[in-house]
């Protein structure tokens, strides 16, 4: 087992309803068989990708990754719009209403299974669908789900993305700085290596930035080209090293595609990441 006394390390996998194929979706088979391989493969957690909460028994989820060990680093909300087209900035207001109940939905899963938090990656949507007065709109949004997300004990990570995939929060200072407008205790920031590599200046700095803030929360791993780590040219070394320097206890997880198969990229992580974890 990879032993760091701060970092865990966990991989997405899609929930049983979620009815699409998911590119980032590590280890190849069912549910339960996901599982299996990732226990095999000594990960300790996993992030579930969770489409419609409502089609779902929490009990059941939690008892399948409890059963085998597994710990749940973190609700994902990227499958909501893979699966119904739902964004939380929307140029249809109704959709933008749907989004918004279904993070409410997500959050109660969250709570249900004592995941620590629910991610905010593309399902927040774009600026430009939403028209004028859109980031007060999202500051909004955000702030409501914070709250609801607090009276439950759930936090909430906001995921800054690379510019072809939103046109907000690119990276670490402006998420932070959403962060403040937004004032919520219980929302942080989740770093997702692949983005950062596109987005920041310094692949590690950021994440001292994030974690000197207090807002660092959630790692997502990729590399360069989105294949799993070591299969690029970012600089996995020096964000483990920061990571141990600021003291990151929480989970990094492996979302990334599953080239050149699920299974393979699955175990190339494990590989890379322990052996960095264990240099
Ligand atoms: C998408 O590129 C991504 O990184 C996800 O975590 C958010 O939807
Ligand atoms: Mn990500």
């Amino acid at each position: 087992l990879p032993e760091d006394k701060n970092m865990k390390l966990a991989l997405a996998i899609p929930t049983p309803e979620v009815s699409v194929t998911v590119p980032v979706a590590l280890f190849s088979g069912t549910f339960a068989q996901r599982l299996q391989k990732a226990a095999r493969s000594s990960y300790a957690g996993v992030e579930l990708m969770v489409a419609r909460p409502a089609e779902l028994s929490a009990g059941e989820i939690a008892d399948a990754v409890a059963c085998r060990g597994l710990e749940i680093a973190a609700i994902a909300s990227g499958a909501v719009y893979m699966v119904d087209g739902l964004t939380l900035m929307a140029e249809d207001a109704s959709v933008s209403h749907r989004a918004q109940t279904r993070l409410g939905d997500l959050i109660d899963f969250a709570a249900a299974v004592h995941a620590p938090l629910v991610t905010v990656g593309g399902f927040r949507g774009r600026l430009a669908s939403c028209g004028p007065g859109a980031r007060e709109t999202l500051i909004g949004i955000l702030r409501r789900a914070a709250t609801y997300g607090s009276d439950r004990g759930v936090r909430l990570a906001l995921e800054p993305l690379n510019r072809y995939e939103t046109d907000c929060i690119h990276n670490t200072q402006e998420g932070l700085d959403l962060l403040s407008e937004v004032g919520a205790d219980n929302l942080g920031l989740l770093l997702d290596t692949y983005h950062v590599n596109i987005e920041e200046s310094s692949v590690t700095e950021c994440f001292r930035q994030a974690a000197a803030a207090g807002k660092l929360w959630h790692v997502h791993l990729g590399d360069s080209n989105r294949l799993a780590p070591g299969w690029g040219h970012t600089d996995f070394p020096g964000i483990v090293a920061a990571l141990r320097d600021v003291g990151y206890r929480g989970y990094v997880s492996a979302e990334l595609l599953a080239l050149p198969d699920p299974d393979s990229a699955g175990e190339a992580t494990m590989r890379h990441m322990s052996a960095l974890l264990a240099g």
